[in-house]
């Protein structure tokens, strides 16, 4: 197996920056993974998300089983040439949208049976299955190992077997993954709140050896001191040489934090699904653009962002545009969401780069305490 280079550049307190180096580009860390669960990001064009800053971007496995097909995507070339995104891509396994989203799921040591949310057709998930879909039919640059999420809170012993099966599957999954030379495959640390099963799953999929470690099982509803409680301990036990991956997080405090205890990659649906709701992000919080105060506000969202929909229309257009449900407000505040991530993440690193991220962590802090009141 060959893991990609992961050069870490600068080391601030817990917090690092660097490069993940890939053959389809190099994508900066810390990094923002915007969503394209149906090989779209929703309502933006591939040219727009890489303009935006993001290096990389999510899929979904149980998404494109469904619809299209994994088999028709690659009979089509791949998802890299299907969606026109040449820039990596990570894929997410299916386990924890099949979770979130299916009816009548059955979990197996073999795998997870479920219906489809789309038409009700049985599906079937394995690792091995999984991987077979990441990896050969839709041809992921990083591929995520199949696991089970637990919900919070969660019993003890419920999250200890969940965490054991999770361990399992990595197992067969890195089994089925073999020796690529120009793909990666993460593992999932799982284990709920309890701090000994963090460490279980962790020392177990280390031991198996992955080209990089993600923390699942959060941002389920523990709220944030639990998921940056759950993050001081976890995170240490994973190897410092290679890239770690907290999934489906956050609201942007959520990321600086999450950076300052050591995670290098992020990917969540909040700045394409806020943005289809009228939301703009900010480091004061989200702004509601259909508010009645921003009616004849003829600023920009952000001039110092480096984006069309952050610079270049009025709050007052926007206002206009959400109150008359036109599709160019989803457009332009999606575009100006992911492009306000980027910025955030591209912050943070040079901040990390010039041994700043303290005095940075903690004028974002105070900016996004300012937002509450
Ligand atoms: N596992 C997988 N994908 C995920 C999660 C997980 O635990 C989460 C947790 N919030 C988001 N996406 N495979």
């Amino acid at each position: 197996m060959s893991a990609f280079l992961f050069e870490i550049a600068a080391v601030d307190g817990k917090a690092r920056t660097g490069q993940l180096v890939t053959p389809r580009g190099a994508i900066r860390t810390p990094a923002f993974m915007p969503v394209g669960t149906a090989a779209t990001v929703k309502a933006l064009y591939p040219e727009q998300v890489r303009q935006a800053g993001a290096d990389i971007i999510l899929g979904n496995t149980y998404h494109l089983m469904l619809r299209p097909g994994a088999e028709r995507v690659q009979r089509l070339g791949g998802l890299h040439r299907f969606m026109r995104w040449d820039g990596p891509i990570l894929t997410d396994s299916g386990g924890f949208q099949v979770w979130s989203l299916a009816q009548l799921r059955k979990m197996e040591e073999e795998g997870v049976t479920f219906k489809s949310h789309i038409d009700g057709t049985s599906h079937k998930l394995t690792p091995e299955r999984s991987i077979e879909i990441q990896a050969d039919l839709l041809g992921a640059d990083i591929s995520m190992q199949l696991d089970e999420c637990t919900p919070f809170p969660c019993p003890r012993q419920e999250a200890e077997s969940s965490m054991e099966l999770s361990l399992r599957w990595a197992k067969r999954s890195k089994e089925a993954f073999g020796d690529r030379e120009a793909q990666n495959l993460f593992g999932i640390v799982q284990g709920s709140t309890f701090e000994d099963l963090r460490q279980r799953s962790a020392q177990g999929l280390v031991e198996t050896g992955f080209d990089g470690y993600a923390v699942g099982g959060l941002a389920v509803g523990e709220g944030f001191e639990t998921m940056c409680e759950v993050l001081n301990y976890t995170v240490p036990e994973l190897p410092h040489e290679r890239p770690r991956y907290l999934m489906g997080v956050g609201k942007p405090i959520d990321l600086v934090e999450a950076v300052a205890r050591g995670i290098d990659m992020f990917d969540c649906v909040m700045p394409t699904r806020s943005g289809r709701h009228g939301q703009a992000w900010s480091d004061y919080g989200p702004v509601n653009l259909k508010n009645a105060q921003f009616a004849e506000d003829s600023d920009p969202l952000d001039p110092a962002i480096d984006c069309p929909a952050s610079r270049d229309y009025s709050k007052a257009y926007l206002h206009h545009l959400v109150r008359a449900g036109e599709y160019l407000a989803a457009m332009l505040l999606s575009w100006h969401n992911v492009a306000y991530y980027e910025h955030l993440m591209a912050r943070m690193r040079a901040a990390i780069a010039k041994g700043e991220f303290d005095s940075f962590r903690r004028d974002f802090n105070d900016r996004w305490a300012e937002g509450r009141k």
